[in-house]
């Protein structure tokens, strides 16, 4: 008889958790870090893969829980020993002797705000990497672009809900002024 009644406390909380949790979600995006840049930047090309990836981030996304795979053109991994995160940058190494050819960046971060955030880009390279660093390329400023869908993307699940809810009290008022008639 406690045990259930402490089960079904237990249960309660959980359920309270997940409400909670789904009230931290559904808050404004710009809580979470942004990336403001890339290096390579996304979509570029350069002679030879470079001997790290840098992420620049607008805040210092936490240190934990920090992913960057940079996927060769056959999909092998070619990060290089852990994350490190300096500041608003997180840089991942890369192997030397990594093959040339375009690479798909996958990073996922925790912001700072201890929600996880994740994106990928792409840059082409003409040459293996080589173990002293190429000179540092030129990275024009690329906005993030997922930075940016991610947070169009929850003001539009912010709007749909809204104009749900919204839509669903007209209703009812309708309903109810019908019925007063
Ligand atoms: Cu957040």
């Amino acid at each position: 008889m406690f045990a259930s009644l402490r089960s079904r406390f237990r249960r309660c909380l959980l359920v309270l958790a997940v409400a909670a949790c789904s009230v931290v979600l559904a808050a404004p995006a710009q809580a979470h870090d942004v990336l403001e840049s890339s290096d390579p930047a996304n979509g570029s090309t350069m002679p030879a893969v470079p001997s790290q990836i840098g992420l620049t981030f607008d805040r210092t996304p936490m240190g934990i829980g920090s992913v960057v795979h940079v996927q060769d053109g056959n999909g092998t991994d070619q990060a290089d020993g852990p994350v490190t995160i300096v500041d608003n940058n997180v840089t991942q190494a890369v192997k030397a002797g990594a093959p040339g050819g375009t690479y798909t960046v996958v990073w996922r971060v925790v912001s700072s705000d201890g929600h996880p955030i994740e994106g990928t880009f792409t840059f082409t390279a003409g040459g293996s990497a080589t173990a002293a660093p190429p000179a540092p390329v030129a990275a024009a400023g690329s906005g993030g672009p997922q930075a940016g869908v991610m947070i169009a993307g929850g003001a539009a699940a912010v709007l749909v809900t809204g104009l749900a809810v919204g839509a669903a009290l007209v209703r009812r008022r309708l309903r109810s002024t019908e019925s007063d008639a």
